[in-house]
């Protein structure tokens, strides 16, 4: 049987950014030096099959401090922690090392500049999200309001209107969030924005590059986890650019295929935590049904590397 001709575009950049890189290394050498366990402490980044892979090197993944012993070494994860979680471990004396992306922990120390300048800081983020509960907990509980849409702004309750600070979610979506600081700048003309965008540099590239992916295709599939806040933002940014059906798929199982009958182009992306893998798996799917002619839509090219805390870089 001869397969249906099917133009396949992929993103780039797509997949893996620089601090779900270094996070995942983190994990790797904190095994190879301390060997096993070595404890996580919440998914070190969101995706399944990372976690699952590390649990298989001898990794344990939780969601509290509390449930690590004092005498092994904890991981905390790419997305960051309230500044009471080192505490707690300095206090009991355990070995840790901290995975937090240096983007941001940039916007940890924004926060706490700002608020030793006296101002108060309003947090543009998902509630919940181990992000914001990270970024806010760099304060006092209480002293950081948070917002998520422009109608949040309008009931927000502050302290000194001329006495403001903003920092966001590194990977919101770039179009909500100044929809966003827009509505802030009129209710509060005197706030303070980042120095540099909190919205990092991953987040903002691969939602470009579906921007301009989308449009061309019939369909669009984003890797990526269902907990994963960058990979849903990729799944709006492609309903919103123009591509008719946008769905993320945790791996080629998920690909419904019904849904898919009678499109003559698909475009591939996956967020920052979707591991190379699995994009190939699911491109492998296509290319077993389909006729594929592959065409690269690159945006912009990455070269961002994060090292590794010292720790790791020292013999055991
Ligand atoms: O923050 P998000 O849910 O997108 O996290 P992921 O999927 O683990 O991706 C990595 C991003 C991150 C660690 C925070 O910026
Ligand atoms: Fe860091 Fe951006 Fe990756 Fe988050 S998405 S881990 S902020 S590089």
């Amino acid at each position: 049987m001869t397969k249906p001709p099917l133009t396949l575009y992929l993103a780039a950049p797509r997949g893996f950014c620089a601090g779900v890189d270094r996070a995942i290394k983190i994990v790797e050498m904190a095994l190879e030096k301390w060997g096993a366990p070595v404890y996580v402490r919440h998914e070190i980044v969101h995706n399944k099959f990372v976690v699952d892979g590390l649990r298989d090197k001898g990794a344990i993944f939780v969601e509290e401090l509390t449930e690590c012993p004092d005498d092994r070494p904890v991981i905390f994860s790419a997305h960051g922690v309230p500044k009471s979680v080192p505490s707690a471990a300095q206090a009991r004396n355990m070995i840790y090392v901290d995975a937090t992306c240096p983007l941001v922990s940039k916007v940890h120390i924004e926060a706490q500049r700002h608020a030793d300048a006296g101002l108060q800081i309003i947090m543009i983020g998902h509630a919940g999200h181990p992000e914001t509960i990270g970024t806010m907990g760099q304060l006092p509980e209480g002293d950081v309001l948070l917002v998520e849409t422009p109608e949040d702004v309008a009931t927000v309750n502050v302290r000194d209107e001329t006495r403001l600070a903003y920092v966001t979610q590194t990977t919101l979506s770039v179009d909500d969030t100044a929809d966003i600081v827009a509505a802030l700048q009129a209710r509060f003309p005197a706030i303070i924005g980042p120095h540099k965008e909190d919205i990092c540099y991953a987040t903002t590239n691969r939602q470009e590059a579906v921007k301009a992916m989308a449009p061309k295709c019939d369909a669009m599939l984003v890797v990526g986890a269902p907990n994963s806040s960058n990979s849903k933002r990729l799944v709006e940014v492609g309903a919103r650019a123009g591509c008719a059906y946008a769905q993320l798929v945790q791996r080629a199982d998920d690909i419904d295929w019904r849904a898919l009958e009678g499109i003559s182009s698909i475009g591939i992306t996956a967020g920052a935590s979707a591991p190379e893998v699995l994009i190939n798996e699911v491109i492998d799917a296509f290319k077993t049904r389909y006729d594929v002619t592959s065409e690269l839509i690159e945006t912009a090219q990455e070269n961002v590397e994060f090292k590794v805390p010292r720790v790791l870089r020292q013999p055991a």
